[in-house]
């Protein structure tokens, strides 16, 4: 089976409305000009909340080659939790993909497996796709317990759902220590992972779930790199933080395939 690429730019708390309309707007252009074929590759522009509304907006009314996704979602359906943003409001947009446990909200927020697999299932819930983030501290490296630290989390991740949602589901592997550090891991060690954790889904579905569901890798991804990085056989795509930022580099991570 074949998958389809996916390249998924996570802004983090980056960029007011404003500033999003500019960078949505370039970004088309950018990808426009370059003949990207959506067909080839999947384009995840990744907003803060406040941003949502107007990139929706433009990627509709504009026709942008784009789809856009979340960087959080509440675990809980409705009612009396402040600050927080549910599946339903994000769905009611046309929201596509929701990042979850991202190594930021692990740290800062003390995000546990368990509130990633409650956000993860919410998600589906509501018809969108989760982009499963997980990944080691450099210590965790430095002992040599990257493999089974990263795929102890995803199976805590994954826990109750089921092969067919997996199957549509995105992975995302990003070491902690190479998140906008400028380090990279180098090809063969995201592949390392990527591969353990495909070998993690076959073992706790079956081949074809293994087969179908899309592992990204994160990390300082560049264009720079990302055509090393994609030439792995367990790596679809990426996500990517600082250089999703900038519409020509971003462009270049999405057509790393010309
Ligand atoms: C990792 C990545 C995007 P960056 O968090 O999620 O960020 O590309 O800046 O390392």
């Amino acid at each position: 089976m074949s998958r389809t690429p996916i390249m998924a730019g996570n802004w983090k708390m980056n960029k007011d409305h404003l500033a999003a309309v500019q960078l949505v707007q370039d970004l088309g252009s950018a990808l426009v000009d370059k003949d990207y074929d959506p067909a080839s590759t999947e384009a995840v522009v990744i907003p803060p909340f406040t941003d949502i509304r107007s990139v929706q907006v433009l990627v509709e009314g504009d026709k942008l080659p784009l789809v856009w996704g979340a960087q959080d979602i509440s675990a809980n359906e409705d009612g009396a939790y402040t600050g927080e943003v549910s599946g339903a409001m994000l769905a009611a947009l046309g929201c596509s993909y929701v990042v979850v446990g991202h190594s930021e909200r692990r740290e800062y927020h003390a995000e546990s497996d368990e509130l990633v697999n409650a956000k993860a299932k919410k998600t589906i819930e509501h018809g969108m796709t989760p982009i499963i983030c997980c990944g080691e501290a450099l210590d965790v490296r430095k002992a040599g317990k990257h493999v089974e630290h990263t795929v102890g989390q995803i199976k805590a991740d994954l826990a109750g759902i089921d092969s067919a949602d997996v199957a549509k589901l995105v992975i995302a592997y990003e070491p902690i220590w190479a998140i906008g550090t400028g380090e990279t891991a180098t090809a063969d060690d995201a592949q390392e992972v990527c591969g353990a954790i495909r070998k993690a889904v076959e073992e706790l579905y079956d081949a074809p779930t293994a087969e179908a569901v899309r592992i990204q890798y994160g990390g300082s991804v560049k264009a720079g790199n990302v055509v090393e990085i994609m030439g792995k056989p367990d790596i679809d795509g990426a996500l990517v933080g600082g250089a999703s930022l900038k519409p020509g580099d971003f462009t270049e991570i999405v057509t790393f395939y010309q």
